[in-house]
């Protein structure tokens, strides 16, 4: 059992002063009370040297793409988009061995941990060999990625994703993505044989996924969703929508539905289902999303980098809809930025201020972060986002001690932190009960980079 000891911390009902939590062995809240007086400073309760907010859910991840990062911005004789940025992803992935896979998996979830997420949705479509063949063990890589997952201590909800066209009409897969072809049956092996090995592991959480109406046709989607099912009931199912203006024009010249339409109306959606991106939507498509109980997953430093366009967050947040956060391709990787992001681009294309709010909360950074928590937690399936008994002690430090904290109080702490900090201001970070990062170092960061450099050396 650990007993921390917050002077302040963000709690379901609102900031709480002189707040005792006490976690048990397997990560859980157990205990929390506010207005306690401050314990004497003995060995069984630890104080914490800052604000203590919950610790954000990275609702997407491709963790290898961040090898990329900063190998991908230079401008050549013709126009670089989405498409010929994947084509470069395409060649970078072609060498990417299991032991690669895991030491760039590792350093990613050490830098997503230092950034402030706790848990991250890993979004994995890797599963075979350089030659399109299935390993030995179908579901090796994705061992790797949730060895590395649990090296670092993030928790996460690992997703083996359903690929198996190159566009809509079932277009044949192309050379480049032989890598992540399955049928529904031979996905089913890997998500069977994951779940036999980490179902009682409390970091991880199994979930299941559609790469896109691009790579899955609907009959097996319909087959690859009651698949994971009968095998996952309560498991979050992502997939990739509308990111990109020519995925929404191949949708309607196919089915004659957008794709988020297409997907609300045949895909048997509830609120276990993350739909990633949602760039373009139509009014009414974006209020049906809106009120479907489906999270979006908004990765706005990705979607900014690779020029996708911009979601409607406004109207969508004031119909009800619900958000999570994502860095995807790991451009860059932090809570802050991309909840700065959030909102700055919808201020830039509105000219207004203070844009996300609630009636009640007046405080952009606070209904940002607690809705992102709120969104995410679900998204992954997870019993994270809240300081509250039954819930995983998933925790993060914020350093009050930086010249621009001072004095800012409360709801104040978030607003300050996301969008007046110039330094990380996550200092200490625990995920399921343990502290991952104390005072902004990972206790096995220098293994990890050791490891990793050693792994990009071959891809000079
Ligand atoms: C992915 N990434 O699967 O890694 C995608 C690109 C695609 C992002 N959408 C590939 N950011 O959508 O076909
Ligand atoms: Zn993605």
């Amino acid at each position: 059992m650990t007993t921390l000891f917050a002077p302040t911390a963000l709690l379901p009902d609102g900031w709480a002063d002189n707040v005792l939590i006490e976690i048990d062995r397997d990560g859980w809240i157990v205990g929390v009370d506010a207005f306690k007086a401050a314990p004497a400073d003995g060995k069984d309760v630890e104080t914490v040297a800052g604000a203590l907010v919950p610790g954000m859910p990275n609702v997407h991840s491709h963790a290898f793409q961040r090898a990329m990062a900063g190998l991908t911005e230079r401008a050549g004789g013709k126009k670089d988009n989405f498409w010929s940025w994947r084509e470069t992803m395409y060649r970078f992935l072609i060498d990417l061995t299991p032991e690669d896979m895991e030491a760039i998996a590792a350093q990613t979830y050490v830098e997503m941990l230092k950034g402030g997420y706790t848990s991250v949705g890993e979004f994995h479509y890797i599963h075979h060999s350089r030659e399109g063949k299935p390993y030995e063990d179908r579901a090796l890589m994705s061992r790797q990625v949730i060895k590395a997952a649990l090296e670092a201590g993030i928790a996460i909800t690992h997703m083996p994703v359903l690929y198996a066209y190159s566009g809509f009409g079932a277009q044949p897969p192309a050379e480049a993505q032989k890598r992540f072809v399955n049928t529904v049956p031979e996905m089913m092996k890997i998500v069977a044989a994951l779940e036999k090995d980490y179902a009682t592991v409390p970091q991880v959480t199994l979930g299941f996924a559609h790469h896109s109406l691009r790579a899955v046709s609907p009959e097996m989607m319909r087959e690859g969703t009651r698949a994971a099912r009968d095998l996952l009931p309560q498991a979050p199912i992502h997939i990739h929508a509308a990111e990109q203006t020519t995925e929404v024009e191949g949708c309607l010249e196919w089915s004659g539905k957008r794709p988020v339409e297409w997907l609300l109306e045949n895909g048997n959606v509830d609120e276990r289902w993350s739909f990633i991106h949602c760039t373009h939507l139509a009014e009414a498509e974006m209020e049906a999303l809106a009120s479907s109980g489906v999270v979006v997953g908004l990765c706005p430093t990705t979607e900014a980098n690779l020029g996708d366009g911009v979601f409607p967050l406004v109207p969508f947040f004031q119909a009800g809809g619900s958000f999570g956060i994502g860095s995807d391709s790991h451009i860059s990787i932090s809570v802050t930025e991309e909840l700065r992001w959030l909102e700055y681009v919808q201020r830039l294309v509105l000219r207004e201020r203070t844009v996300i709010k609630e009636p009640d909360n007046p405080s952009v950074g606070a209904v940002l972060f607690e809705q992102a928590l709120a969104g995410g937690a679900r998204a992954l399936g997870r019993r994270t986002g809240k300081i509250e008994i039954g819930h995983r002690a998933d925790f993060l430090v914020l350093d009050q001690s930086l010249p621009c904290m001072t004095g800012k109080l409360r709801d104040h702490i978030l607003d300050t932190a996301i969008f007046a900090v110039n330094e990380n201001p996550v200092k200490d970070v625990m995920a399921g009960g343990r502290w991952a990062i104390r005072d902004r170092h990972h206790k096995r960061e220098e293994q990890i980079l050791a490891r990793y450099r050693e792994t990009m050396s071959k891809f000079k």
